[in-house]
């Protein structure tokens, strides 16, 4: 058996926001979701991750918390909390809270007191600055170092009163805590614990690899084009971050660490740095969410700089992580959250392989080793999202980039419309698609945002009836993880790794071995079936081996070279 609960589990990412309104103000809560408790179950999941339900002013849906200890009206009481709570236990499911303590919102009661005078006792809580030697505060460039926020804009806000700035990697209502000062981090420990004895299984840690800053925040490097500096090598891996992460762990998990899944969201985390937060041994993090296979379409210009993606890419990456945490540690495994555009839309084919092309992404996923993440729609196929104009988005790093890229430097609204089309948060954030009937099912109110067209025909009533959905097939994949040692635990090994079209791998317990086989692309596929160790019958190659999963019916050529477009076809064996 696996060592650890959460090694043959998958986690289904809920964002309460959009995913079902209960009492018809056209924003999901708490009871949307626990209406849809047993679709969870169905679906097969073994744990619920929950995005942000605490009181928040809601400029980043929720990731600007003013409360880590209250429920958002928007979403629900304590009571429903509790509720929710129960029914997934009651289910045999666990539920995942997401901790934000990079920063917390500026109506949060330690900024207010942070922000009131220089010599508050919380002054140092908060990451405070004079203005630039020379500078007047306020004057332009007189922003303590050159820094930029990922929601666009300086990374600093003068606050009139004090005359100083603070520091927000994000949006200005999102100060970052000042995690040298040992008060932030007994008070963050102390609401973790508080979370643990109401009953909750475990964190997904928002940008946790940010908590530890290079205290003197130098300027960064220019890029050339850019505005701003890259202050990546002063926030991300910060010099401390070990400390903090292990110091978090003896406070909060040391002793009873195995009933308890802990994530860290970690933008820029390479393969080495992954291996330390999830060596047990050092008694950090159970596994991290690494960026790389998600930014392989950006160009240089970053996300909103579309590059086509390669299957020899993604494949030679998600080959590098896996190899890379198989001695020790643990990869999580994701094509799609709340900040990605839909995977389908991305890497497959939304238009007349959307069903297939979903299947198929979602089998060489969910077949590796590491715990794989739904997030919510995913198992259906939902695609990105036809905006016709700035008016229909709502995430406020997507306005704000059309705000600076279209009034400050001048570039053309189309081509930044088709950009956030492309790559827009919003994408994931649309409405759940329940049912075929007004706004999706969503909500018996005006939804907070526009449901996908699609809808109509893209829906859960209809995919959880029909043996042959995508939906279908992610709960058969969820099923296969449970059912087998090998998928769980198993090791992994590339297979034609040259193939331009095919993702193709084996996974390898003892005598038991699982071959898998998929066609990313929409032309059919043929390869040396020779090459594939052991699998491949003498004269006339595989005849008679059924395979254990397939995405276009049973009748298949794959074990002899040939697939069809998007084709994914797996064999069990042992
Ligand atoms: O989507 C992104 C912007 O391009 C990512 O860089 C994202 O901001 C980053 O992954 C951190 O995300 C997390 O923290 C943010 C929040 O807005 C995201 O929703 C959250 O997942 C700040 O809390």
């Amino acid at each position: 058996m696996s060592d650890k609960w959460w090694q043959s589990a998958v986690v289904y990412q809920v964002y309460p926001r959009s995913f079902a309104d209960s009492d018809g103000d056209g924003i999901g809560d708490l009871r949307g979701v626990i209406e849809h408790l047993d679709y969870l179950h169905e679906l097969g999941v073994d744990v619920v991750w929950l995005s942000p339900i605490y009181a928040s002013p809601h400029d980043d849906n929720g990731y600007d918390i003013s409360d880590y200890r209250a429920i958002d009206p928007l979403f629900g009481t304590f009571d429903d909390f509790d509720e929710l709570l129960a029914g997934l236990h009651d289910r045999g499911m666990k539920l995942v809270m997401d901790l934000v303590v990079n920063h917390t919102s500026d109506e949060h009661p330690w900024f207010v007191e942070s922000a009131s005078s220089t010599d508050n006792p919380k002054r140092d809580w908060y990451w405070w600055r004079p203005a630039r030697d020379g500078a007047r505060p306020g004057e332009q460039g007189a922003e303590p170092n050159n820094w930029g926020s990922f929601f666009s804009g300086p990374a600093w806000q003068l606050d009139p009163q004090t005359g100083e700035y603070y520091l927000h990697l994000f949006s200005r209502k999102q100060p970052d805590l000042n995690w040298e000062n040992p008060e932030v981090r007994d008070a963050v420990y102390e609401m973790m614990n508080w979370w643990l004895d109401r009953g909750v299984d475990g964190f997904r840690m928002d940008v946790i690899n940010f908590i530890s800053k290079v205290t003197s925040l130098p300027d960064g490097v220019v890029p050339e084009g850019a505005l701003y500096g890259d202050a990546y090598p002063y926030f991300a891996q910060g010099p401390r971050i070990h400390e903090f992460l292990h110091e978090m762990h003896e406070r909060v998990f040391a002793g009873r660490e195995d009933r308890y899944l802990t994530v860290g969201e970690m933008p820029g985390v390479d393969i080495e740095q992954a291996r330390r937060f999830t060596d047990p041994r050092n008694g950090e993090l159970d596994m991290v969410f690494q960026f790389e296979h998600v930014d392989l379409d950006h160009g240089p210009g970053g996300k909103w700089d579309h590059r086509p993606l390669t299957v020899l890419d993604l494949k030679r990456n998600l080959s590098l992580w896996q190899e890379g945490l198989a001695d020790l540690g643990w990869n999580s495994l994701y094509w799609n959250n709340h900040d990605q555009p839909r995977v389908v839309s991305r890497f497959g084919d939304d238009g007349e392989n959307r069903i297939p092309s979903a299947k198929a992404l979602g089998t060489v996923l969910h077949l590796m080793r590491g715990t794989p993440y739904v997030y919510q729609g995913e198992e259906l196929g939902m695609t990105n999202v036809p905006f016709a104009s700035i008016d229909g988005f709502r995430d406020i790093e997507s306005l704000n980039h059309y705000a600076e890229a279209v009034d400050i430097l001048g570039a053309s609204a189309d081509e930044v419309l088709a950009a956030l089309r492309r790559t827009s948060r919003d994408n994931a954030r649309t409405p759940m698609q329940w049912t075929s009937g007004p706004h999706a099912g969503f909500t018996a109110g005006t939804p907070w945002i526009a449901v996908n067209p699609n809808a109509t025909e893209i829906n859960a009533e209809a995919e959880v009836r029909d043996p042959d959905s995508v939906f279908a097939h992610y709960r058969a994949l969820i099923d296969l993880r449970h059912r087998s040692e090998v998928v769980a635990t198993g090791d992994y090994a590339l297979v034609l790794p040259e193939h331009p079209q095919v993702f193709a791998y084996t996974r390898g317990l003892g005598d038991r071995s699982l071959l898998v086989l998929a066609n990313l692309s929409g032309e059919p596929a043929a390869f040396d079936a020779g090459q594939l160790p052991g699998w491949a019958v003498a004269g006339g190659g595989g005849a008679g081996i059924e395979p254990e999963l397939a995405n276009l019916g049973p009748a298949t050529e794959a074990l002899r070279g040939s697939l069809r477009p998007w084709e994914a076809v797996v064999y069990s064996r042992g």
